[in-house]
């Protein structure tokens, strides 16, 4: 390795679950020891147990352990942790715990707080995207702060439109506007939902997409000026705002217009010498990409990215953060193939009702091409007080087709017993003629659980 300012020795994972081993296995392969923090609730993790070092940092709540700072950055000193990678959810976008991190002296494996502050403001994620040349949803410039405003704006991009919460992201104080006479009333609604829910009545506005994908591009900067991208994930089968399944490459993306959209969000990430891993949003419509967000953490799907280019996104997180440039130019990633991430809840396949508790039997599915992430064992306990994920099942193959047939048979492998699971709703998705054509929006999932209802 050539001589960097700042080798990691120990790493602190402050988060839990599938991510916190995801996070531990890429650092022992680079040599690098591990220190897990757990809730009182997750003192059995298999993280935990994998850790060089554990440290309990609280009660099972959130708040009062993960979302702990003083807790966390305690831990850290304690340990003698000189790292901490966050994770996804979390504390992982909290601008000023990267800045804590910081100033304790500690390496952030994340993006610059600036930039995480930034992409956090929906307003001034969309400037700063426009600033950079990428192509935006039609709408208001910046905040919208009275009616009359509003109702000019929408006549000249036309109804239906969309109120969004400065603040918000994954959907919070959305609200969709048919006609003017409506305008006033959900304005307001939307304001005091995200006072509400983000302490921010911020709002602004866009043109309302009927019905289109999310396609969301995988970038990585030095944080120095150089950046690359690789490559898009489709993330449209989404239900009440969280993803389902997800793919890489976009069903519907030619390679010719992966290399133009990878190239405009390459540069944008290189003008702004973003730092890190980081995922720009897109709704896709009729042929054309409209950016919405940027996400300045690892996200959830990464591993359909590491599947079609052979990279292992935590592992340049960590070299990043470490001072190392990017470990590939863009014209050496290469595309290959086709992969598939099945996200596996502990719920009832088909009323999503939460089953956590013990999990009796367990069996991973194994073979070519298949990747299950995941903390179960048998005898582990699925605790209630945190997200019902708790295991993503990723499939490659050569062909699109290929690796459904795969999923398939990984699905019919996968033994969950003792819980509920989402495995019977990925099974019934598979058999689907429109997913398997690859032919749906961000709306099928949700019309096609409502007709199975019927
Ligand atoms: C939109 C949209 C239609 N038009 N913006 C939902 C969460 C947030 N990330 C952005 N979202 C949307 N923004 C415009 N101008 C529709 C959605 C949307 C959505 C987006 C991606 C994936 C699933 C979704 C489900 C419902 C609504």
């Amino acid at each position: 390795m050539a001589n960097v300012d700042r080798p990691i020795k120990r790493l602190l994972i402050a988060n839990r679950g599938e991510i916190a081993l995801r996070i531990h296995r890429a650092a022992r392969e680079m040599g690098i020891e591990t220190v897990a923090v757990h809730s009182t609730a997750d003192a059995d993790a298999m993280h935990v147990r994998l850790a060089d070092h554990a440290v309990c940092i609280g009660p099972p709540a959130a708040k009062d352990s993960y979302l702990n700072v003083a807790a966390i950055i305690s831990a850290a000193e304690i340990t003698q942790a000189d790292a901490i990678h966050p994770g996804y959810g979390f504390l992982s976008e909290n601008a000023q715990f990267a800045e804590i991190v910081e100033a304790h002296g500690m390496i952030w494996v994340g993006p610059k707080p600036e930039h995480i502050r930034t992409m956090g403001d929906k307003v001034e994620a969309k400037r700063t995207a426009g600033a950079l040349g990428l192509p935006l949803v039609p709408g208001s410039d910046g905040a919208i702060e009275d009616v009359a405003e509003a109702k000019a704006l929408a006549a000249e991009i036309g109804y239906p439109v969309l109120i969004k919460a400065a603040s918000g992201g994954g959907g919070r104080g959305m609200k969709v506007v048919q006609h003017a006479e409506e305008l006033e009333s959900q304005m307001g609604q939307a304001r005091s939902e995200a006072k509400a829910a983000f302490g921010d009545a911020t709002v602004y506005m866009e043109k309302y997409l009927g019905n289109p994908r999310h396609i969301e591009f995988q970038i990585f900067g030095d944080g120095k000026g150089e950046a690359i991208h690789l490559g898009e994930r489709d993330c449209s089968l989404q239900r009440r705002h969280q993803k389902v399944l997800e793919e890489a490459p976009s069903p519907i993306i030619t390679p010719e217009e992966r290399e133009r959209m990878g190239g405009v969000v390459a540069k944008a990430m290189a003008d702004m010498a973003y730092r890190g891993a980081g995922t720009i949003e897109f709704l896709w419509e009729a042929g054309e990409f409209y950016f919405i967000e940027m996400n300045t953490r690892l996200q959830v799907e990464h591993p359909v990215t590491e599947a079609i280019t052979g990279l292992d996104l935590v592992r340049e997180q960590i070299r990043v953060a470490e001072g190392h440039p990017l470990s590939v130019r863009q014209e050496d990633v290469e595309f290959r193939g086709h992969a598939i991430e099945c996200r596996i809840n502990a719920e009832d396949a088909w009323t999503f009702a939460p089953s956590p508790g013990l999990v009796e039997h367990y069996h991973a599915a194994g073979g070519l091409n298949v990747r299950v992430d995941s903390g179960l064992y048998a005898g582990y306990r699925v605790p209630p007080y945190y997200d019902s994920m708790i295991a993503k099942l990723i499939v490659s193959g050569r062909t699109r087709e290929g690796c459904i047939m795969r999923l398939k048979r990984a699905l019919e492998e996968m033994v969950i017993g003792g819980i509920k699971t989402s495995i019977p709703l990925h099974q019934a998705l598979m058999d689907e003629a429109d997913f398997r054509s690859g032919d749906y929006t961000i709306k099928w999932l949700e019309e096609w659980l409502a007709e199975r209802a019927e």
